[in-house]
């Protein structure tokens, strides 16, 4: 919530400067260990009148980061390159788990959960936002969150019900 405030105080003091674009939690993968690749997640907003499409994307953690899509194909999940996304006026645009996501690879340097990373994103209007995004060990989250997005792993947790 801080962050969403810095951002809007951000935008006033740009005055005319569209700054329309805001993003939501933002985080990354806490990547398993001896991995160079990870992946990133926020949702964006689009409050202005126009459609803005995201272009491109960076960050000083990483040699590359790509915008990926996942796709099923013969059953199969693939991920896909993408050269950006349209975020539609008063629309927005979530990255997720099994979807659209960024992906941060040959990263720099190691990154533990708690860790903040700054993602910076360019879009087609020529604004460009830095974000900061923290680290999460997902795999925690998933098991403290199992119910979220209805995809996670169906583990036996001893619901058998009543004897
Ligand atoms: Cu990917």
């Amino acid at each position: 919530m801080k962050r969403i405030l810095t951002l809007l105080g951000l935008s006033i003091a740009m005055g005319a400067a569209q700054a329309e674009i805001i993003i939501k939690d933002a985080y990354v993968n806490a990547p398993p260990p001896m991995t160079q690749v990870t992946a990133g997640f926020f949702e964006l907003e689009n409050h202005g009148h126009d459609t803005v499409r995201l272009t491109h994307f960076s960050s000083p953690v990483a040699g590359k980061v790509e915008l990926h899509a996942t796709v099923e194909q013969d059953g199969m999940s693939k991920m896909i390159a993408q050269d950006g996304v349209d975020i539609p006026s008063h629309g927005s645009v979530k990255l997720q788990h099994g979807g659209l996501h960024l992906m941060l690879m040959k990263l720099t340097q190691e990154l533990k959960p708690g860790d903040k990373v700054d993602i910076s994103l360019g879009f087609d209007n020529g604004d460009e936002l830095v974000q900061r995004f923290e680290v999460r060990d997902m795999r925690k989250h998933n098991m403290d969150h199992g119910h979220h997005g209805g995809h996670a792993p169906k583990e036996d947790t001893g619901h058998h019900g009543h004897h």
